[in-house]
């Protein structure tokens, strides 16, 4: 989770990019139009598959199983899931991760 541009995507690439040589990665990247950041994450080394949500600043765990279901999850060792660019609307809702990673960009001085 992060608001827009802050380096979500960044650190999906740096983190297939690190443990690829060692474990089969699946990302779900969601975001608002466009395939840019799943594409993104495939061209690290990853499998990914893209949620678009039309526009809507959030998205639930049912779109999560109908992801899932596209993967063969037992093919993975690490999930990692991008939440659309927002601070607000995706607190709320619960998408199935173990863990949650929030993104904090800052300006500089
Ligand atoms: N200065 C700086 N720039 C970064 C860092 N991480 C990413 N960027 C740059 O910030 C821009 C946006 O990065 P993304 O990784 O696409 O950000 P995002 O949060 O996935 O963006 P959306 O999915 O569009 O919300 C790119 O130009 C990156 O090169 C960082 O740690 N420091
Ligand atoms: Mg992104």
């Amino acid at each position: 989770m992060a608001s827009p541009g802050a380096g979500k995507t960044s650190l999906i690439e740096w983190t297939i990019k690190s443990l690829i040589n060692d474990y089969q990665i699946a990302v779900i990247d969601g975001d608002l139009a466009s395939c840019i950041d799943a594409d993104r994450a495939s061209a690290a080394g990853a499998t990914s598959v893209q949620i678009n949500t039309g526009g809507q600043c959030i998205w639930t765990l049912s779109w999560s199983i109908m992801a899932l279901n596209s993967l063969h999850i037992s093919d993975f060792d690490l999930l990692l899931v991008e939440n659309v660019g927002n601070l607000i609307c995706p607190i709320s809702f619960q998408l199935g991760t173990h863990k949650n990673i929030l993104i904090a960009s800052c300006t500089r001085r």
